[in-house]
């Protein structure tokens, strides 16, 4: 294994203004708590903290919208989400919050020792300011249209669609998430971690010296590095979160991300008074596992931070996840479009493992994902069911139908030994793919062992041979009693419920990792329970029930966005005529190189034949439209698009996901009728 003596393991704080989603759960806390549970099994010394992260603009937003205090609804989701990552099997060694005393504390005496060795920047700038609501306005209080990616929800902190990490003075038409109103710039003092100080030492220690992270973690590492680093502001005007140590300093408080990560050192502390030997000792292996979104703060922001602090160990990975989707849209707390775990584990009571099972078969390790509730109850039933379920089960009623439940003593055969030499081998991989974080690989293997049984029950045929040959029986059943032992300790990471029942079932203890394949598991003539069914199958009505969940979700979204688009300004009957609109028929289509949503299109207007470039590729093939009618406003005056002139514009419907329709007359008319 490796060289390092003990490890510290983090999980991003989630924020506490909701509760947890299958998305965190596939991108951060399945793959950490396999990580730390597959440690613990190995006898490492090892430590895995988590908590809530109670500071920020998020809870700010929440609490002003439930009309509550921001304290209010970090008590309520801590809660939550604390029980059901219990409930869940999640087994941080302690799930900590970022408003306990002892971390403003902590997060306090970080800033304090960068700022006493001089390691911030203090400078005066213009800041966003709502006169309005009387507030400066930090983060996600902005919102605008991102400068890399055009995405129109940007937020003043960051993008999440391109990921890209952002001062609010990038954002191109900014608004106020309080009044909607246009800001203006306010003069105001802050303290900024020069980034740029720091980046030869990022460039040597990410691009040199770990080349052995995943490659979006690498990549997007890389790019920000080569981009050139900024001083980043570590302060906010703002009046929830740790107050700045320093004097004079009235309603300013750190930056929601300078302290949300010192909050693994705070936890840590809360466990053990032995803190700074995990955090602080090299041979400590420090991991950090996050989603994609959080990789700039966790590779360069809080490593630049440790850096400035000067007595910490920098982490040796920071594994991230893509990210799941749900039924093919983005998961969103403030759409609802998500499976809550809280709500989960109601619904599908005592299927923790399937949850746990699914989400790691299907984790986005390496590339965005889709959860499916078909794909979950196939998994289910397929796997689950059908293999492990299915193996375990036949020994136990063979065990217990022919031998009274005890275990039989046998000759193995070489080719019986062969098949149990296999646990070793697949031991061996499991091990490896999960030290290397491929988690879904590693499940894949594990389950190997089962299918393995599975095959070997269904070539030797035990049931057909006992007339005939019961000694070969004997022999038989011994092999899949042992698999069946094997299988609860390489389950054990990801299906603890199980690997649980399974050896209660064995009446057996918890085996160590690196005891197995050494040594027989069980022994002749050890008594084993009556079987009982490891998973049941999950029928169509209770996915069906599921997906209908969904389906109102999406119908009261679409509901409450169709309530939320004002009416527009009255405007005169000569405004409306000065917009010349007619139908026109497409005549040619083509899509044009490089883009993604762009077609060009030939229209006849009955004045002219005209190019008029669309963004409609998305929801339309050139070939599919060939000769429909649209309407298309004439006057619009031309415009350059990708190089082509586009004469005019074609009118589009737009729903709530933006799919697009044609705006068309309900019978064929001659292309230039006018439209009035
Ligand atoms: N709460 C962001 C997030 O949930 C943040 C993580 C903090 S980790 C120190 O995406
Ligand atoms: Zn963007």
């Amino acid at each position: 294994m490796s060289e390092f003596k003990r490890y510290m393991i983090t999980s991003a704080l989630p924020y506490a203004n909701g509760p947890v989603h299958i998305g965190h759960l596939a991108g951060v806390y399945i793959p950490s708590d396999i990580y730390t549970r597959y440690l613990r099994l190995r006898g490492r010394d090892v430590l895995w903290v988590c908590g809530s992260d109670e500071h920020g603009v998020p809870i700010t937003l929440k609490a002003k919208k439930e009309n509550t205090s921001p304290q209010a609804v970090v008590d309520r989701y801590h809660e939550i989400i604390k029980k059901s990552f219990e409930e869940l099997g999640i087994s941080f060694d302690i799930y900590s919050r970022t408003s306990s005393a002892l971390h403003h504390e902590t997060a306090s005496e970080m800033f304090r020792t960068i700022y006493d060795k001089q390691g911030f920047i203090e400078n005066t700038t213009e800041q966003f300011y709502d006169a309005e609501a009387n507030q400066f306005l930090a983060d996600r209080y902005i919102t605008g249209t991102c400068p890399h990616c055009g995405n129109e929800k940007a937020y003043g902190d960051q993008c999440e669609k391109c990921g890209t990490s952002l001062n609010a003075t990038d954002l191109i038409q900014p608004r106020s998430s309080v009044t909607g109103n246009v800001p203006q710039l306010k003069a105001t003092k802050h303290w900024f971690l020069p980034l740029d100080k720091h980046e030869p030492f990022l460039r040597q220690w990410i691009l040199e010296d770990h080349k052995e992270w995943k490659p979006n973690v690498y990549g997007q590492c890389k790019s920000w590095i080569d981009k050139g680093l900024q001083a980043r502001a570590v302060s906010r005007d703002l009046d929830w979160g740790v107050k700045l140590p320093i004097e004079n300093t009235e309603g300013k408080v750190l930056y929601v991300w300078f302290d949300a990560p010192v909050g693994y050192i705070s936890a840590t502390k809360e466990l053990t008074p032995d803190w700074e030997k995990y955090w602080k000792d090299k041979d400590t292996k420090l991991v950090h596992f996050i989603g994609k979104d959080n990789i700039v703060f966790h590779c360069i922001i809080f490593p630049a931070m440790l850096k400035a602090e000067g007595s910490y160990i920098m982490p040796e990975n920071v594994p991230a996840n893509e990210f799941l989707n749900l039924e093919g849209d983005k998961i969103s707390t403030s759409r609802n479009w998500a499976v809550w775990l809280h709500e989960y584990l109601l619904d599908f009571d005592g299927k923790q493992d399937v949850l746990r099972y699914v989400l790691t078969a299907n984790a986005p390790e390496t590339k965005d994902n889709d959860f499916t509730w078909k794909d979950f109850q196939a998994r289910n039933n397929n796997e689950l069911v059908a293999v492990l379920g299915n193996f375990v089960n036949r020994t136990l009623v063979l065990t217990n139908k022919y031998y009274d439940g005890l275990i039989p003593e046998a000759t193995l055969t070489e080719a019986d030994e062969a098949i149990l030499s296999q646990i070793t081998t697949i031991k061996e991989s499991v091990e490896k793919s999960i030290e290397n974080y491929r988690f879904r690989e590693a499940l894949k293997e594990a389950m190997s062992l089962a299918r393995l049984g599975n095959k070997y029950l269904a070539d030797t045929e035990p049931w057909k041979l006992v007339k005939t040959d019961p000694e070969r029986v004997k022999a038989i059943l011994y092999v899949s009693l042992e698999i069946t032992a094997a299988l609860p300790v390489l389950l054990e990471p990801f299906l603890p419920f199980t690997a649980n029942k399974m050896r209660t079932f064995l009446r057996m203890d918890k085996v160590n990792w690196d005891e197995l394949g050494t040594k027989n598991l069980l022994t002749v003539g050890h008594q084993i329970e009556k079987p009982k069914l490891l998973f049941d199958k999950i029928e169509d009505k209770q996915i069906e029930a599921q997906v209908n969940k969904l389906l109102a979700t999406k119908k009261a979204n679409e509901a409450e966005n169709h309530k939320d688009e004002a009416q527009k300004e009255n405007i005169s009957f000569e405004d409306f005529q000065g917009m010349d609109i007619r139908i026109g028929t497409i005549v040619e289509a083509e899509k044009v190189p490089k883009t993604k949503k762009l077609l060009k299109l030939k229209v006849d207007t009955g004045l002219d034949e005209r190019t008029v470039v669309s963004g409609i590729a998305e929801f339309y093939k050139p070939e599919d439209i060939i000769g429909k009618q649209v309407s298309i406003l004439m006057n619009l005056a031309p415009r350059k698009i990708k190089g082509i002139e586009s004469q005019g514009m074609i009118l589009m419907a737009e729903n709530i996901d933006g799919e697009l329709a044609f705006v068309a007359p309900d019978k064929h008319l001659k292309s230039g009728s006018m439209i009035k």
